[in-house]
């Protein structure tokens, strides 16, 4: 393994021996928890994942400029600016980053103390208080000039081009596998119309462009480990310019649905309505009186397009052999892949259900 420990000398932490274990469940970036002997405080090691992450120094700066401005917003709501956004710890020579000798790049930040991640949460209580952190993230930065962020992942949540692109690795079929993909080609072409539905509604100025967390999985959220409130949202790599429905889609996609994200058994895999329900409260909750009709309604692509997105993400890379997101066992990715589609035929399915949902939160909240 790499020199954990010549690495953490690079940065200002406390003296004392220090360990390093692997953390979380981050399907990119390599993150260890490190613990200094004598120290409450924990820290957090990430090495920023140079294959996505093409200009990890652009990632850097948006962390850097969103984080200082939540500070000021939180600090004006009274909150306690230490525990409700990422602190990053500077390097010996005053950078946010060190850089090792392959020319990765790496980054400390505080651990928050005393939180937990969810990861399948059955409790609607914990879903609520989702929805709030992420509503509240938007919220916070509802005056922050979105455009002048990188955007550190061009075309992040350009569905229409996350669709070519999964015809490239069908085109390319670099490991022989598009031969048992049939079924989920067609799937995927099926909904080449749907792709653009939130690109040409941007393009087209009916919706809003934001500040967009743009990857709301759930355990990005830090929740207080005796309260249970949320505290924190965390995972900051792709804050970009976006769109509210893809932060909303996203929290959906991994929130209401029954079954892990690579779960084999796909008769496991529903969408829970109850669960919707939950993180649209909270969520809108936040937002009140800052949607339009038309953002609200968009919501609800977003849950769709999200989850086709990502199945098309995932599909593309077991085609391309596994090369974006880290996998655990041959196939995972294909069933990460299923696990997308077959949630999202109960979503169409159920579209009527969600808007209706949403109105009527957004009304009588
Ligand atoms: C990746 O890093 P992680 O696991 O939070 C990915 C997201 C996907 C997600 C699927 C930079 O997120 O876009 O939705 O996996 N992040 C990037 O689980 O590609
Ligand atoms: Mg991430």
């Amino acid at each position: 393994m790499k020199n954990i420990s010549g690495l953490l000398d690079r940065f200002r932490l406390p003296e004392g021996p220090r360990s390093a274990e692997p953390f979380g469940n981050g399907h990119i970036n390599s993150t260890f928890l490190i613990t200094v002997a004598g120290v409450k405080q924990q820290y957090i090691l990430q090495r920023i994942n140079s294959y996505v992450f093409i200009r990890p120094r652009e990632v850097m700066s948006n962390m850097l400029h969103i984080t200082e401005y939540l500070r000021a917003r939180i600090r004006e709501e009274g909150g306690d600016p230490e525990r409700e956004t990422i602190r990053l710890i500077p390097s010996v020579s005053g950078e946010a980053w060190v850089e090792d000798e392959e020319g990765e790049v790496w980054r400390v930040m505080l651990r928050v103390p005393d939180t937990v991640s969810p990861e399948l949460p059955d409790d609607l209580g914990v879903l609520e208080e989702c929805g709030r952190a992420f509503g509240c993230f938007t919220r916070r930065l509802r005056d922050f000039p979105a455009a002048s962020l990188y955007e550190t992942i061009r075309a992040f949540h350009d569905t229409p081009a996350r669709l070519r692109q999964l015809e490239d690795a069908a085109s390319a079929d670099a490991c022989g596998r598009l031969k048992d993909v049939a079924a989920e080609m067609a799937f995927a072409r099926e909904r080449e119309a749907e792709t653009r539905v939130l690109v040409d509604a941007l393009a087209a100025g009916r919706l809003p462009l934001r500040v967009a967390h743009n990857d709301t999985k759930v355990n990005n959220v830090l929740l207080d480990r005796t309260t249970g409130k949320a505290v924190c949202v965390v995972d900051l790599d792709t804050v970009m310019p976006g769109l509210l429905a893809y932060d909303f889609g996203d929290a959906i996609r991994v929130g209401a649905c029954s079954a892990e994200e690579d779960e084999p058994d796909l008769s496991r895999v529903h969408l829970e309505m109850p669960k919707f329900r939950a993180f649209a409260v909270g969520f809108l909750r936040e937002l009140r009186g800052l949607l339009s009709g038309e953002e609200l309604m968009s919501l609800e692509a977003g849950a769709r397009l999200m989850t086709l997105e990502n199945g098309l993400r995932f599909l593309a890379d077991h085609l391309n052999g596994d090369k974006y997101y880290k996998i655990h066992r041959p196939g995972q990715n294909l069933d990460r892949a299923r696990v997308q589609f077959t949630l999202l035929r109960e979503m169409e399915a159920r579209q009527d259900e969600m808007r209706e949902t949403l109105r009527e939160l957004y009304t009588n909240e």
